[in-house]
């Protein structure tokens, strides 16, 4: 294992950062791909066994180059805001769509024993019954989710084409440290935390009652890790199968920061989901793997990182 490489698209972001050191923690020797447009530089650690390289999945010879010598690849590289994808459609499903198929055409050229890719819990769009299984119908309600299943669509077809062998993870909301708050388009936890550390009342949208399957990053680390030397293909939830809503969230994050704010209410964003929490028995049958984190311990974690 010491010797296989694995190429980490999007390795210097949220997601991508925490898996490139638990991959390092691991024994494997990694290359990040990045465009540095979100990700950072100095969320990566030092390590021997690290190379970057800056570039990007929409530049196709820049993937080929980074994907030589790779036994695996963790495409994590992606424009990752709903709202963005409803402005900007197009940029959006170029970023999305098309730097995923370079993705996939480099990883089949180069022979990669695994192509483990991001989806999104948002294919699902409103759920009719919960916890969402992978075998619901698919519905996205955004051009974000749309592209994730479209890149779905893509690693069947690659796999029937080709032969290439992956697995597309549909996350649920991911938190933790090294989310950027100060993004319009932040996950709620990584604002609520934000504006209580700043002591600024946070804003809730709608009544506080909608509920969320929060997932904390490093679990999310640990189930791309485990799904790169999964012999399962397909899809896949990564999801505590819990649920909780806003303003219980909210109590929480008063107690781990002992600020308490209240919270000022707007109307609900249009493209909302009531609720969500995701199936976890595909996951813990596939992937071998369950959270290790709760709620709690993760907003714990964040605050001790902050
Ligand atoms: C998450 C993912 C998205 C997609 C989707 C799938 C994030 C950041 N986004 O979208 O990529 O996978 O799930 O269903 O993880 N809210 C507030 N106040 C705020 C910010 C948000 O009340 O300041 C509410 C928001 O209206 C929503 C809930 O919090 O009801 C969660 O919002 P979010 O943006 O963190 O994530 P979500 O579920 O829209």
């Amino acid at each position: 294992k010491a010797s296989k490489r694995v190429l980490v698209t999007g390795g210097a972001g949220f997601i991508g950062s925490h898996s490139v050191e638990q991959l390092l923690a691991s024994g494997y020797n990694v290359c990040v791909l990045d465009n540095l447009s979100t990700g950072k530089l100095t969320n990566l650690p030092h390590h021997d066994g690290l190379t970057f390289i800056k570039g990007d999945v929409c530049d196709l010879q820049a993937v080929k180059d980074a994907m030589q010598g790779a036994s695996y690849c963790l495409h994590l590289a992606a424009q990752v805001s709903v709202v963005r994808s409803v402005e900007d459609p197009s940029s959006s499903a170029q970023q999305n769509i098309l730097g995923c198929i370079n993705v996939m055409q480099a990883a089949h050229e180069a022979g990669v024993n695994k192509l483990v890719y991001a989806s999104s819990a948002a294919v699902y769009g409103n759920p009719r019954h919960l916890p969402i299984a992978e075998t619901s119908t698919v519905c996205p309600l955004s051009p974000y989710g749309l592209e994730k299943w479209v890149d779905e669509q893509y690693a069947a077809l690659f796999h029937t084409l080709y032969g290439l062998p992956s697995l597309g993870l549909r996350y649920f909301n991911v938190f933790g440290p090294r989310q950027d708050p100060k993004s319009p388009y932040a996950g709620v936890i990584s604002k609520f935390f934000d504006c209580l550390i700043r002591k600024t009342s946070p804003t809730v949208f709608g009544d506080g009652r909608q509920t969320r399957d929060f997932i904390f990053v490093k679990d999310v680390a640990r189930a791309n890790i485990a799904a790169l030397t999964s012999s399962h293909q397909g899809v896949c939830n990564v999801a505590t199968g819990n649920r909780v809503d806003l303003l219980a969230l909210l109590s929480l994050l008063h107690g781990v920061t002992g600020n308490y704010l209240p919270a000022v209410h707007l109307p609900s964003r249009d493209e909302d989901i009531r609720d969500s929490q995701g199936d976890t028995q595909r996951s813990r049958a596939w992937l071998d793997i369950q959270p290790q984190w709760t709620l709690n311990e993760g907003l714990k974690a964040l605050y001790t990182a902050t």
